[in-house]
């Protein structure tokens, strides 16, 4: 499998819960490396800008409002398979009906406080990587 890049962000409710190292360590111990990183607080336009896709959906506002209600952990992870792999170590978008074990049934309250995003394909995972880190504060090794 090829080596891929994929964007993590940790939400604003797992970043108050205090577990982005806990976070980290799952995909640390998957064979994830983190290649770049970033404590933000994203502002109302970058959040809209980055869920672009999402605007006509009726949960729009409330996970915009959500995404900016506190500092968010930006990250790009580098790996085999690295965006499946991440979803799997993510677990089902609605945390109830996420797998034993998984990021989101361990650490996620509800659907809108999910915990983490990560990219769902290479296009995707190449735009929202573009869309918060420029190439030269990537750190491949
Ligand atoms: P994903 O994060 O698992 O890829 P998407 O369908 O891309 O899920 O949705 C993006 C985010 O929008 C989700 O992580 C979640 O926070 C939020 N979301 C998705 N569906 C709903 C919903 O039905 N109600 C409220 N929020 C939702």
């Amino acid at each position: 499998m090829a080596i891929e890049r994929t964007l993590s962000i940790i939400k604003p409710d797992a970043v108050a819960k205090n577990v982005i190292g806990k976070i980290i360590t799952r995909f640390e111990d998957a064979g994830l490396k983190v290649v770049a990183a970033r404590l933000t607080q994203l502002s109302r336009a970058e959040a809209e800008g980055f869920y672009a896709v999402h605007k006509e959906r009726p949960f729009f506002n409330d996970l915009v409002t959500f995404m900016i209600s506190g500092p968010v952990f930006v990250q790009v992870l580098e790996g085999e398979g690295a965006i499946l792999k991440n979803r799997d170590l993510m677990g089902a978008t609605d945390p109830k009906k996420a797998a034993p074990g998984t990021i989101r049934a361990d650490f996620a309250e509800s659907i809108d406080a999910n915990a983490v995003h990560g990219s769902d394909a290479p296009e995707t995972a190449a735009v929202e990587i573009a869309y918060f880190f420029p190439a030269l504060n990537v750190y491949s090794r």
